[in-house]
């Protein structure tokens, strides 16, 4: 029988924004069966977003949610994991909104390790404001703010996320909807910060100015040069050039931030 999303959907928001043919719809589907399986009560579910087309997902779903400004996902969702830690809390965003505004929001919810799950969305540009391009915009690449190719060096999101700190580090791609399934449910029981990095195809702001086909082209891009991550470990620097890792990429337990908190004031 086909799985049923209507208990988890605001049915009166939709028609979503999306463009046809973009990613973020896949994503939020493996991520609505991946919180079913953890057999949570909506209640205790909390989602946090900043502002761009990946942050318009949590405004479909029917837990408690918060839209709030540009980059200020983690912000928010600290917050509110601060104040009550029992609540599952999920923070997501696009590559824009947790890299370039919220960057630094992003480097410091990795340092601490408070127990939020984070998930950004990677499709290479501001698909929200027209493609001008992001800290993940491959080098050479097209944007609105770059049309003869971008001349800045590109943020590889999961590595950033293992070097500031974060104690679970995973990558998928929108060909690889029921591996992100799973792969988002590991996130989500994971206790520290986990960030799962998507890859997702925005074929409007990105696909059209860089010549990258169809959607199904750009579908067909992830699954050419998505690399399991035990295979990327035994290929060299040359032989993963233009490719990527997918899979749990990086995971240590180490004392989560608001226990540690709580122990260092005294609360404990
Ligand atoms: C303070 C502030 N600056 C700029 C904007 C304009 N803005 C809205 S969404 C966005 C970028 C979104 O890109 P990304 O986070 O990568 O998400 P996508 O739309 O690609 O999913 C920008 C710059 C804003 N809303 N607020
Ligand atoms: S502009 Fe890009 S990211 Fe935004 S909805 Fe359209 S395809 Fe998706």
């Amino acid at each position: 029988m086909a799985y049923d999303y209507s208990k988890y959907l605001r049915s009166g928001k939709i028609p979503h924004i999306w463009c046809p043919g973009c990613g973020y719809g896949i994503i939020m589907k493996s991520l609505i069966r991946a919180i079913d399986a953890t057999g949570l009560n909506k209640d205790e579910i909390v989602l946090t977003s900043g502002i761009g087309c990946a942050s318009r997902l949590p405004g479909y779903m029917d837990f408690n949610t918060l839209h709030t400004t540009h980059g200020r996902s983690l912000a928010f969702a600290t917050g509110v994991k601060v104040a009550n830690p029992k609540l599952k809390v999920i923070a997501l965003g696009g590559d824009g909104d947790m890299t370039a505004i919220g960057g630094n929001h992003f480097i410091h919810a990795c340092r601490r390790n408070i127990d939020i799950t984070c998930f950004v969305f990677n499709n290479y540009i501001y698909g929200m404001t027209g493609g001008q391009y992001s800290p993940t915009t491959p080098k050479n690449s097209r944007a609105t703010t770059a049309p003869y190719g971008n001349a800045d060096n590109q943020f590889d999101i999961a590595q950033l996320a293992i070097g500031a700190g974060a104690t679970f580090v995973a990558r998928t791609t929108t060909y690889h909807a029921v591996p992100m399934e799973k792969l988002i449910k590991q996130a989500l029981d994971h206790k520290g910060f986990s960030v799962v990095e998507i890859m997702a195809g925005c074929p409007t702001g990105y696909g059209r100015k860089n010549k990258q086909g169809s959607p199904a082209n750009m579908i067909l891009w992830q699954k050419e040069n998505a690399i399991p991550a035990n295979k990327a470990k035994e290929m060299s620097a040359e032989e993963m050039e233009g490719k990527f890792a997918i899979g749990v990429l990086h995971e240590v337990q180490k004392p989560e931030y608001v226990e540690a908190y709580d122990a260092q004031v005294g609360l404990k």
